[in-house]
């Protein structure tokens, strides 16, 4: 056995778990049997070469036999329901076509993804209309990841999320893949997408009815679109990708026998040191690579994943071959570039809670560039949270076109998981985060917090990576042309577009 600790609590302020709010809806175990989880198959390249990949993405409604009886209404990116897993490879170019099937616009945002902005990136500039398609081209050039990818159409990304436009994103590259990690995928390296919905009359999603201003949640798991899913282990040791798709829910997990497990990649990749945890907490839009070492059970055991008390996915073990394979106590070396001197630290407020939440005291504006640095340099960002300590929430921080190093909680040593790159990091009541911030492309890009209802409704900058050598002028679209969009999709008049972020702003 390794000689690493073993952390068994949470690290995040616990008074602050959303448990304490009072609009919290906290998890139910689904009443229906247990079915096989599914594993969102690897969407197959429409061509590839040595140096090229082709894809079509394709953002689609469906309808899928989530519960006994009538079918839910979904959407989905080639399939019904989330999607296929979009895989790329580091150092090659990458061609999308992006085809928009939905009866009303929407974008595909690389969340993760170090691309240009804010046309490549798919945030809220960038709309596909209804019944169009547009192309994206950009090299993969990031360490291997788990990714992902999801609508962003301010503000109405929250409702399209819960309708099911997320799906994961796997780059693959030199250095990940001689590390002695599971990685037959399907089979002994898994996606887990978390989330929660709430089942309404005729087995359907029903946004609005649902909205709360902090965040949408629902009392029933819905792992990679699945409910009460089993897994049939045929493997010692499995490798889970834990993405936390949930649009305000924090994953508070652990296993049936407090199974230690070692995560060994954060949201941008592989971690310097593997960390051995018996509870891990995901906030929104935040990912894990864990590996889970079943030595110790025999053919016709299960091990339960839950969240707080409430299982999510069945693990039934199987006959497996033993694997005695050592995960070893350094994995890979992370970039730390000194902070280019003579350099401002960038500072981030998140504040309120509702309808009266903001960044730095203002709400989103799609034309106003909040903050700018140059491309290259590499800068502190100071990320605080006002929220009160006794009733704010968690607010997970997000920066599109990065991935940054989280240097320290409140002066303090970050988690001990928060050492690789990361592009989500959840910042406390009362708390500020230093991060070092760096980037590659140019472009405008959106910073927000990834309760998706609060970026929906204001707690959302831009700011813009500029080259002094190589000025560029944005065309920035506005929210109006948005929502007349919208309201022309719907078939009503823009005074009756109901969007609930829209009435925040
Ligand atoms: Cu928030």
């Amino acid at each position: 056995m390794s000689n690493r600790k073993v952390y068994t609590d949470y690290f995040f302020d616990e008074p602050a778990y959303n448990t304490h709010d009072g609009g919290f809806i906290p998890l139910e175990a689904p009443k229906v049997p247990q079915k096989a989880l599914a594993i969102p198959e690897p969407l197959k390249p429409d061509e590839e070469t040595d140096t090229d990949m082709y894809y079509t993405v394709t953002a689609q409604t469906g309808e899928v036999q989530l519960l006994p009886g009538t079918k839910t209404k979904t959407w989905g990116f080639n399939a019904p329901l989330l999607g296929k897993t979009i895989i790329f490879k580091n150092g090659k170019t990458i061609h999308i076509t992006l085809k928009n099937e939905l009866p009303e616009l929407t974008t595909f945002h690389w969340h993760g993804l170090n691309v240009p902005g804010p046309i490549t990136d798919g945030g809220c500039h960038a709309p596909v209309y209804p019944g169009k398609s547009t192309q994206i081209e950009f090299k993969c050039h990031q360490p291997a990841a788990t990714l992902w990818l999801h609508a962003h159409p301010c503000p109405s990304t929250a409702e399209h999320v819960w309708k099911g436009l997320a799906t994961g994103v796997i780059v693959k590259d030199d250095i990940e893949s001689k590390l002695p990690f599971p990685r037959n995928y399907g089979v002994d390296d898994i996606p887990l997408i978390l989330q929660d919905r709430h089942f309404h009359e005729n087995n359907q999603f029903d946004y609005l009815a649902d909205y709360d201003p902090d965040g949408v949640q629902g009392p029933t798991p819905m792992i990679n679109g699945t409910i009460n899913p089993y897994f049939d282990v045929t493997t010692q040791r499995l490798r889970l990708r834990l993405l936390n798709g949930a649009n305000r829910r924090e994953w508070r997990l652990h296993f049936s026998d407090d199974l230690k497990f070692t995560q060994v990649a954060s949201d941008g990749g592989v971690l310097p040191e593997p960390v051995d945890f018996t509870h891990l907490m995901l906030t929104c839009a935040e990912r894990a690579e864990i590996i889970v070492n079943f030595g110790d059970y025999k053919p016709g055991d299960t091990v339960t994943l839950y969240c707080d008390d409430v299982p999510i996915v069945h693990f039934r073990i199987h006959q497996f071959t033993p694997d005695n394979t050592k995960i070893p106590d350094h994995l890979v070396d992370i970039p730390n570039p000194e902070v280019t001197p003579g350099t401002q630290v960038h500072k981030v407020v998140m504040s309120g809670m509702d309808e009266e939440v903001m960044m730095n005291d203002k709400k989103f504006d799609m034309q106003r560039i909040d903050d700018r640095q140059k491309v290259g340099n590499v800068e502190y960002w100071d990320i605080s949270n006002t929220n009160d300590k006794s009733n704010g929430m968690v607010h997970p921080y997000h920066m599109h076109g990065t991935q940054f190093r989280v240097i320290s909680r409140n002066g303090q040593a970050p988690y001990p998981n928060e050492n690789g790159l990361k592009d989500t990091v959840g910042v406390n009541p009362g708390e500020t985060v230093r991060l070092k911030v760096w980037f590659e492309h140019l472009g405008v890009f959106m910073n927000h917090c990834h309760i998706i209802e609060h970026e929906d409704g204001g707690m959302m900058a831009q700011f813009e990576v500029y080259d002094p050598d190589q000025p560029k002028t944005y065309k920035l679209m506005d929210m109006d042309t948005l929502m007349n969009a919208f309201a022309k999709e719907r078939g009503v008049k823009v005074a009756d577009l109901h969007i609930p972020g829209m009435d925040n702003m």
